[in-house]
């Protein structure tokens, strides 16, 4: 499949009421086993990238960077069969968002939800202009992303209000809006039973014309992956995740695009510390990352499926 805009991914996945991933990378084998799963699943897939991951394969300059991904990435999508979308995840910076948009991403999210809800509709407007005269969709963000603490007004200060999403939609003519609803980022997202706010939620859905809407925070952090890290000497406690069930809540809700890349790092985690304790004699980095990339994608996979995003490609 040609590389393909994110737009077009997401308005099907809304049409058809199911989610596509979107997962992150900072480096080829990430990538590779993520494009692997998402042929074999038949599942569309976007490929996000942090500015982090940008400097990092970049070598600190975001033009470089940003050329060096879009080549991976459209190399890759040209190879397989399914649609395949390149997002630039919470940009904080005006050069980062550039340097995306001049190479040839398909998306970018502009993160201004840290500033006052006016700062955050003009820092917001003005990339929508310049994006859409690029013919790329934009991606917005409400509220803050933190765990739900008991205190309502806490609460209330953190989470997306609905109102203000519907104002926020309706002036900045952004694509897809992320609301924050009680996720947060990281392997550690709840103290107690984990809460999300689906009222919230489908009251967002309600008031911004049904545009495609994304969660953040969103990976499960497995139980077993973390105890398999564990096993090999990691030191990961008190990790908390999403359930599925809420997955599948928020999906039925309206979320059609998913963030996930604390999943991955944990998969990572897990797979190279047994391969390394497993195989002491091998110094073959091909031969140690195999296996490792078999697991990633393997919950790669399992994701696609919890979202409904296989078989739709
Ligand atoms: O937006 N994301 C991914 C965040 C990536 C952060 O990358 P840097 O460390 O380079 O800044 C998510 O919403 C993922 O949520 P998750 O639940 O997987 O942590
Ligand atoms: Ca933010
Ligand atoms: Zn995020």
């Amino acid at each position: 499949m040609p590389y393909t805009p994110t737009k077009e991914i997401l308005d099907k996945a809304n049409r058809e009421r199911y989610a596509v991933g979107a997962f992150n990378i900072n480096n080829l084998e990430f990538l590779q086993a993520i494009i692997e799963a998402a042929e074999e699943e038949k599942s569309p897939v976007i490929i996000a990238t942090s500015e982090g991951a940008i400097r990092y394969i970049g070598a600190g300059d975001p033009h470089r960077g940003t050329g060096i991904i879009v080549s991976m990435v459209k190399a890759f999508a040209e190879t397989v069969s399914v649609p395949v979308a390149l997002h630039l995840d919470h940009g904080k910076n005006f050069e980062y968002i550039m340097s995306a948009l001049r190479a040839g991403y398909t998306s970018v999210m502009i993160d201004a939800s840290h500033l006052p809800f006016e700062e955050n509709l003009r820092e917001t407007r003005k990339i929508v202009e310049i994006a859409h005269a690029l013919e790329v969709s934009v991606e917005g963000e409400l509220g803050k992303l933190k765990g739900i603490e008991d205190n309502v007004a806490e609460r209330e200060s953190v989470l997306v209000d609905p109102e203000e999403a519907k104002v926020f939609v309706e002036k900045t003519e952004l694509d897809f809006l992320a609301p924050a609803i009680g996720t947060s980022h990281g392997a550690f997202k709840f103290k107690g039973e984990p809460v999300l706010d689906f009222e919230r939620l489908k009251k967002v859905k309600e008031n911004t014309g049904g545009i495609p809407l994304v969660l953040h925070g969103a990976s499960m952090v497995p139980q077993d992956l973390v105890a398999l890290a564990n096993e090999y000497g990691a030191e990961i406690k008190g990790a908390k995740g999403i359930p599925e069930e809420m997955l599948r809540e928020a999906i039925k809700l309206g979320i059609n695009k998913i963030n996930i890349d604390t999943d991955l790092r944990i998969t990572f985690n897990a797979g190279i510390r047994k391969t390394l304790s497993e195989k002491k004699s091998e110094i073959d980095p091909r031969k140690i990352f195999k296996p490792v990339f078999e697991m990633v994608k393997d919950t790669v996979k399992k994701r696609m499926k919890i979202f409904g995003s296989s078989g739709k490609a």
